[in-house]
């Protein structure tokens, strides 16, 4: 990949690490545990200094059935974080999780360098906001809302269908404005997919990198985990790891996890052997 993100250019196959800061009260893994400016400014510093490459900063929960929130309550718990990490001199690209355009434009404003879509530019107003600011952005697969992604995990050829959605939402942002260069796609563990699904996408997520963009994938401490292995939320590290190591090994440039000090050492360990069978 080549795209520069703030003040940072991205280069080569990385693997680059994003660090996820939920300020929610509700977030299915770290909910309520970085809810104050101050506490969600301290953990994106904490994530920088085990090696993070860039932070993704949410304040709405997207896990399946987590209650909606509007725009003004999302503004008050992530802009305040972004403008307290800028005013610190915090040198890592921040990115801004959110599908809001009001969103969006104030936590870019703020200081924030990339929209991470959960929802992949569907809202054109949020479109227009990322097109406006000429700032890189995610487009993530998903279907419907967190209250009905459940039901329409329904696929008859899970990779195709993906893989087509992803290009729609390429096609669209693309349409709405924004430059092809600076989008990554990432097919949604989890979203609108059973941990079987899950899985499968994992497996074969070399697979999109057939539509020509860097992908960035998100399996940290999923549901999907601890269907495989009855581990509870906070004990899903070691299987955060496997997912990690096989993203690395499919080709995939960026993957977002919570645990960055150890995600950053089986990417490592993952590339070099990604590396090694390519040169053999
Ligand atoms: N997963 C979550 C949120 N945002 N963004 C991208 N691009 N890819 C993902 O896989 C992804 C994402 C869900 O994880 P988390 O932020 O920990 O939980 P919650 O949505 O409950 O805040």
């Amino acid at each position: 990949m080549r795209l520069r993100i703030g003040a940072r250019l991205f280069e080569g196959p990385g693997p680059f690490v994003m660090g996820v800061v939920n300020a929610t009260p509700d977030s299915f893994s770290d909910g309520g545990r970085f809810l104050s400016p101050d506490a969600a400014a301290a953990q994106a510093e904490r994530l920088a200094e085990e090696g993070a490459d860039l932070v993704d900063l949410g304040g709405e929960s997207t896990r399946p059935g987590a209650a909606p929130v509007d725009a003004v309550e999302e503004r008050r718990r992530v802009v305040p974080v972004v403008a307290r990490l800028r005013a610190r001199g915090f040198a890592l690209p921040i990115s801004i999780d959110t599908s809001k355009a009001e969103v969006a434009r104030a936590a870019l404003e703020a200081g924030a360098d990339l929209v991470n879509d959960v929802h992949g530019l569907a809202d054109p107003a949020l479109a227009r906001v990322v097109a406006d600011a000429g700032a890189p952005v995610v487009l993530m697969h998903t279907r419907g809302t967190p209250a009905t992604m459940q039901d329409l995990a329904v696929y008859r050829d899970l990779l195709a269908e993906v893989a087509a959605e992803l290009r729609q939402a390429l096609a669209r942002a693309v349409a709405a404005g924004v430059a092809e260069e600076r989008i990554i796609l990432d097919p949604g563990l989890g979203f609108a997919k059973t941990p079987g699904q899950s899985v499968e996408l994992l497996a074969r997520v070399g697979e999109l990198r057939a539509l020509g963009r860097p992908l960035l994938v998100g399996p940290s401490r999923k549901r999907f985990i601890g269907h495989l292995t009855g581990a509870p939320v906070e004990d899903r590290l070691p299987g955060t790891l496997a997912a990690v190591t096989a993203c690395v090994l499919a080709g995939v440039e960026l993957v977002r996890v919570h645990d960055v000090a150890a995600a950053r050492q089986a990417a490592q360990v993952a590339a070099a052997l990604r590396q090694a069978a390519i040169l053999r």
